[in-house]
């Protein structure tokens, strides 16, 4: 008896070892994201599970709150600590509202990291830009201007009025507007909150303020959809260009019907492969986040931090009538 119980142990001990787990039990990472219920957060849950399985011990818990607050995430991160999971990737609603309970897991020993939408410097050990902030701004602007060679009124529909990754590309493409855009006039900037029917509800306010408005731009795959939505129902495709960042899958519908000419976005699931690929290593210590550090992202390359300790990933891409198919039946 007692023999084959000690077999047993062995064979058990060879299996972890032979797995290159050694003894340990897998890294738990949580994908914290704005809200759950978005196309663009699930598409990134896809590739932080084909990271795990890639890298082989990870336990990915793809969570985040029903509505895209951040008291809401920070319920979440509180349960995160408190079932002390290894690390936290976090797409984040409110940038400095999350620092004190970011810094209370950090002091637990939780890996953290923010990615998509960022934390302030205090609260996270490295941030993960989809793009170039600067680029992403000058780039929605672009979309809408590409189509309006006379000018003309547009407005922003954007998500969280407190969301750092849509301020940040908004206050960039405020900033080139005047100097490489003249002859566009913004003249709103309105929050859906990532929220369908309070970005529908924005969408219909601002044609309803502005008669003349040429286009919506939405930096958002959720405001962008109830925006075309709007425009189509309200029989003003072809008055009002609907553009911004849109997931192909759930946007190809306005670009066939023509409430949009064209879209902008970054692969999500490279994006949430990169999140999972970039907080285990940095959790079982594979490598440090510092200034200047060069990080390997498995399959996706590498990236390099700045001074800030934040990294930015690849260009936008452009979908339109000639590619949105393709691109729709991967995200
Ligand atoms: C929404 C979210 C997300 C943003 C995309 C473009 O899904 O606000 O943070 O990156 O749009």
């Amino acid at each position: 008896m007692k023999l084959s119980r000690r077999l047993m142990m062995a064979a058990a001990l060879s299996t972890a070892l032979f797995a290159g787990n050694a003894y340990a039990a897998n890294v738990k990472i949580a994908l914290v994201v704005k809200s759950l219920g978005n196309g663009f957060f699930d598409a990134a849950a896809k590739g932080a599970e084909k990271a795990a399985k890639e890298l082989g011990d990870v336990d990915v818990i793809y969570t985040g709150p029903t509505k895209a607050t951040a008291e809401a995430q920070i319920e979440v991160i509180n349960t995160l600590i408190a079932q002390k999971v290894d690390a936290i990737a976090i797409s984040a609603n409110d940038g400095d509202a999350l620092v004190p309970v970011l810094k209370k897991a950090m002091e637990r020993g939780i890996t953290v990291i923010s990615w998509d939408s960022g934390v302030a410097a205090a609260g996270r050990q490295m941030h993960l830009n989809p793009s170039d902030t600067g680029l992403i701004g000058e780039t929605i602007i672009k979309l809408a201007a590409d189509y309006l060679p006379d000018g003309g009124e547009v407005a922003i529909l954007s998500a969280a009025s407190t969301a750092t990754n849509q301020n940040a590309w908004i206050e960039a493409a405020k900033k080139i507007l005047p100097e490489k855009f003249p002859k566009i006039k913004l003249v709103a900037t309105v929050y859906g909150d990532d929220d369908s029917a309070k970005s529908t509800d924005e969408a219909k306010g601002l044609l309803k303020t502005y008669p003349n408005l040429k286009a919506i731009i939405a930096p958002t795959t959720v405001g962008v959809v109830a925006a075309a939505q709007v425009v189509t129902d309200a029989g003003l495709i072809g008055k009002v260009n609907v553009t911004g960042l849109a997931l192909p899958s759930e946007f190809k519908k306005f670009i066939d019907n023509g409430s949009s000419q064209a879209v902008a976005l970054w692969n999500p699931i490279d994006l949430g492969y990169s999140a999972i690929y970039l907080a285990h290593d940095i959790a079982v210590k594979k490598m440090e986040a510092k200034p200047g550090a060069k990080l390997s992202i498995g399959s996706v390359g590498e990236v390099t931090l700045d001074d800030t300790n934040s990294a930015a990933m690849a260009p936008p891409f452009t979908f339109d009538k000639k590619n949105i198919e393709e691109f729709s039946k991967i995200y």
